[in-house]
């Protein structure tokens, strides 16, 4: 599966729910401040038992209950198939999306003791399906009855008569509904601690994923745009981004972690920290943004000077079409030379309400002094959109280009969020 995935905090409460199902400790989880919504997490796999609510005798005959071994559960429902009136059970699920959903049913056989035509209905959102199952047969284990449509709530559900081959005793035990809507079970790794910085930190990073059986890795291969600290710079053989301390020309990071999660079946998302730079000024080794401060973000008050920090950062300006284009190539390159399964952007917004720019030419040309306008008359190209936006279109539109020791390109099929920028 590979898909291109851009969220901010929006998704968070989702990643949320998996890490509270899966409670896996011990991986490296930051961005906890954004997780603040409260949310439901869809069950993806309901069970009804014999002795749960969904569960019921309809009318007509009784059902008498047994234990033994094999069972699921406590007990189970059982009834002579020679009994007058027949008796009918039902197992109604409370589904928590629409979807769909495998149906499965549980018994325990004693071989020829059983009918070898029970007779389930399954009620689902395309209508009614009769299925027959020889409870002669593949007891004490789930057996399919096929996979169908359900909506939200408990307008779906499953019966079983208790008409069929005479002189038996058929059984009502359990039933499932396993949903087969994909989960995004990640989690996301920081880049200011260890996780992907060697490859004997993602080979254990993605066993223990695998082993809490997570999904998706999403990791923050660009934090800064600068190489001042640990977790500064690109963790990937970039062109455009100078590469973190660890990255060397015989390591990179991203090639191996796409590597090696891949192979255990797990995505990788390239987190990226959308406009910040620097905490000091010019960002030590990037060239393209030190000749560029125009492009910088500063505080109202600041207006009219050089580059400024906004919370005691250098951070890109989000209205600029030059910073929408710089950010683009760099997810062009990632798209291009790295298997990745999508692209998280964080801080996707303006990050203080006094400092920015307003996304007109001429507001800026007013802001800055006449050596760093922008120019009133170039070519420059029409506003784009939102940076997601412009994203989604310019990696559909990106040619592959795999470079020597890169992993083919994915398929850049893509999906956004809601996320983008507040106006100042
Ligand atoms: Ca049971």
């Amino acid at each position: 599966m590979s898909r291109h995935l851009i969220v901010d905090s929006h998704q968070a409460a989702q990643m949320r729910c998996a890490l509270r199902r899966l409670e896996f400790a011990a991986v490296l989880i930051v961005g906890l401040a954004v997780l603040t919504t409260a949310s439901v997490c869809p069950a993806a796999t309901v069970i009804v038992d014999n002795v749960d609510a969904g569960f019921s005798v309809l009318p007509g005959g009784a059902w008498s209950t047994f234990s033994a071994s094999g069972q699921y559960g406590d007990d189970y429902a059982w009834k002579d198939t020679d009994d007058v009136p027949a008796g009918e059970v039902e197992w109604r699920p409370t589904i928590g999306e629409a979807g769909y959903y495998q149906v499965a049913v549980w018994y325990r056989s004693t071989g020829s003791g059983r009918p070898d035509n029970a007779h389930y209905t399954v009620y689902h959102a395309g209508g009614t399906s009769d299925v027959y199952v020889n409870q002669q047969e593949n007891g004490s284990q789930w057996v399919i009855l096929g996979t169908y449509e359900f909506a939200a709530g408990t307008s779906g559900a499953v019966t079983l008569t208790s008409e069929a081959q005479a002189g038996k005793n058929i059984v009502a035990d359990a039933c499932r509904f396993a949903s087969l809507i994909p989960e995004f079970r990640g989690f996301w790794a920081d880049a200011f601690h260890s996780g992907f910085k060697s490859e004997s930190q993602i080979d254990d990073m993605v066993s223990r994923a695998s082993a809490g059986n997570y999904n998706a890795i999403v990791a923050e291969i660009l934090a800064y745009k600068d190489t001042s600290g640990g977790g500064h710079g690109a963790y990937w053989h970039s062109s455009i981004v100078p590469w973190a301390s660890e990255v060397t020309s015989g390591f990179d990071p991203l090639e191996y972690l796409c590597d090696r999660a891949h192979a255990s079946g797990i995505e990788v998302h390239a987190w990226l920290v959308a406009y910040r730079v620097s905490t000091s000024w010019p960002p030590s080794g990037n060239t393209t943004i030190s000749a560029h401060p125009e492009w910088i973000m500063v505080p109202i008050g600041s207006m009219g000077g050089g580059p400024a920090t906004v919370e005691g950062k250098y951070v890109l300006d989000p209205g600029s079409p030059d910073v929408q284009e710089y950010l683009i190539s760099i997810v062009q390159e990632l798209v291009n030379n790295y298997e990745i399964d999508g692209i998280n952007w964080d801080y996707i917004r303006y990050t203080d309400d006094n400092a920015g720019t307003r996304p007109t030419r001429a507001m800026r040309s007013r802001a800055w002094p006449a050596s760093r306008r922008l120019p009133a008359t170039s070519a420059r190209p029409p506003m784009k959109g939102s940076l997601r936006g412009t994203t989604l279109d310019d990696v559909k539109s990106t040619n592959s280009s795999a470079g020597p020791g890169r992993k083919s390109p994915p398929s850049p099929a893509i999906r956004a969020s809601r996320c983008g920028t507040r106006p100042i």
